[in-house]
């Protein structure tokens, strides 16, 4: 199928027969639902994080690729502001409010909360100043939850782009992986834009080398011969109910603004640790080194910071706090920063490797650079649990090359790189040694195994 350039809108095409069941359905429950006919289908895909876990908001870039498993919405618009949402499945509660006022919820978010965002977004970005099109939207999605597979931003991407759409409104897909990264912070996460980046630009076939300020991506070939398998520890977390992930953001925030200090630079201005490095003009080994002199491995209590810095508490919350993390009084600067500049080595170690995949060794280079990046985020960002720890060494023993958890972590789930030639025998062993024991994880094998081959991005179907 076509794909248009980043800087061109993603495409309107066909229903594709692989989908016309599903869409066929989502349809049919909408005219239940609505009484009339959409107008078109969103869609848009999850992804899976090759390499490059938790360094997106701290500027560096990252390699992921979209998987098969989507988000779809059958859009119709309304004459009056109204803003109807439903969901096929029943455990996601009807919403209904208008278009021209609404609010969005951030602790414990309903799942019409991440679509309000991608609204939001569309309409702030257009400044609109005529009331945007009401809408009807039935949604059916196919990604796990809160497993790290970008659930959350498949439904912020699709709904930023059926309201572009129902509007009549035309961005490209760079401006719409911006809009869409920057409007999901209003559910209270401060991720970075991986997620809709890939969204937008992924390309069938192939995985993604995505760069920010601004966003740009590249394709990179995966070697043949190997097979990413996704495999999901059946433990569920919603980032957007806890404060793990901000206080990750906050202690890189910390650590960047410290070390810049040290150094003699203007702290407040350099928010993420790779301005820290661009500021500083060395390399990511040095900035490596200069975290081992500079920060200490023991917690920094908040006094402490504040003392370094030479502000108050309070204008440390207001300079570099988030609302949810105002509460925290300890902040391990050191670990974080040195998983950060290690691990936007390995992306490029790994995108490197496979530019020159001829080597004999590149499929086993490739699976210690994934093996190290699971080390790094269990032991030095601490966002691994027992059952991804215990998920891991099962694929490695099954025969991964590498394995490790992929998304924000603490939950959710693992990649693993398999030669292809194995791939039977390593999906029946980690079913036995994983899944097949446990009665919760033998109920979802089905959809947490599986193996996956890079997706397209986000597509308009016309009906
Ligand atoms: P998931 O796993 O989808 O919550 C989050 C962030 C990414 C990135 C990863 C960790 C959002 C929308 N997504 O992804 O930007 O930081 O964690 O690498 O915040
Ligand atoms: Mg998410």
């Amino acid at each position: 199928m076509e794909e248009s350039s980043t800087d061109q809108p993603p495409v309107l095409c066909e229903t594709p027969q692989s989908q016309k069941k599903r869409i066929d359905d989502l349809c049919a429950s909408f005219e239940t639902k609505y009484k009339k006919k959409p107008l078109f289908v969103a869609r848009a895909s999850g992804r899976v994080n090759l390499i490059g876990e938790h360094i997106d908001y701290c500027g560096y870039s990252v390699l992921p690729m979209a998987i098969e498993q989507d988000i779809i919405m059958a859009v119709a618009t309304n004459d009056n502001t109204e803003l109807h949402l439903s969901n096929i499945n029943l455990k996601f509660n009807d919403f209904v409010t208008s278009v021209t006022s609404f609010s969005i919820v951030q602790s414990k978010p309903e799942w019409h909360n991440y679509i309000l965002c991608g609204i939001r977004g569309i309409i702030e970005r257009a400044g609109m100043t005529d009331a945007p099109q009401g809408m009807s939207i039935m949604v059916d999605g196919n990604i796990p939850n809160s497993a790290g597979l970008s659930s959350s931003s498949a439904l912020v991407c699709c709904a930023g782009l059926a309201t572009m759409q129902a509007n009549g409104l035309a961005f490209s897909k760079t401006e719409l992986a911006d809009i869409c990264m920057r409007c999901e912070h209003y559910i209270g996460t401060q991720g970075g834009g991986m997620d809709q980046s890939i969204c937008f630009l992924a390309k069938a076939g192939t995985a993604k080398h995505i760069e920010f300020n601004p966003i740009r991506a590249h394709d990179v070939s995966l070697p043949e011969g190997v097979t990413f398998v996704v495999a999901n520890s059946c433990v569920e977390l919603q980032k957007a109910s806890t404060s793990h992930f901000n206080i990750r953001v906050v202690e890189c925030r910390l650590a960047s603004q410290i070390l810049a200090k040290s150094k003699g630079l203007e702290w407040r201005k350099m928010r993420r640790l790779a301005d820290v490095e661009k500021a500083l003009g060395v390399s990511l080994s040095d900035m490596e080194e200069l975290v081992g002199q500079l920060l200490h491995p023991k917690s920094y209590t908040k006094e402490e910071v504040c003392g370094i810095l030479g502000v108050s508490q309070d204008e440390l919350n207001s300079e570099s706090l988030s609302p949810n993390t105002l509460h925290v009084q300890y902040f391990k600067l050191h670990n974080r920063a040195k998983h950060v500049f290690s691990e936007a080595n390995r992306v490029l170690k790994f995108k490197a490797l496979c530019k020159d995949s001829g080597a004999e060794d590149t499929a086993q280079l490739l699976g210690d650079l994934m093996n190290d990046s699971h080390a790094s985020c269990r032991d030095l960002y601490e966002c691994s649990c027992p059952e991804l720890d215990e998920l891991v060494e099962v694929c490695k023993r099954a025969g991964a090359l590498g394995s490790r958890l992929t998304g924000a972590g603490w939950a959710g789930c693992t990649v693993s790189m398999v030669p292809t030639d194995a791939l039977q025998a390593f999906l029946k062993q980690v079913e036995d040694e994983f899944y097949a024991k446990d009665p919760n994880r033998r109920s979802k094998v089905t959809e947490s195994l599986f193996a996956t081959q890079p997706g397209r991005g986000a597509v308009i179907y016309q009906l």
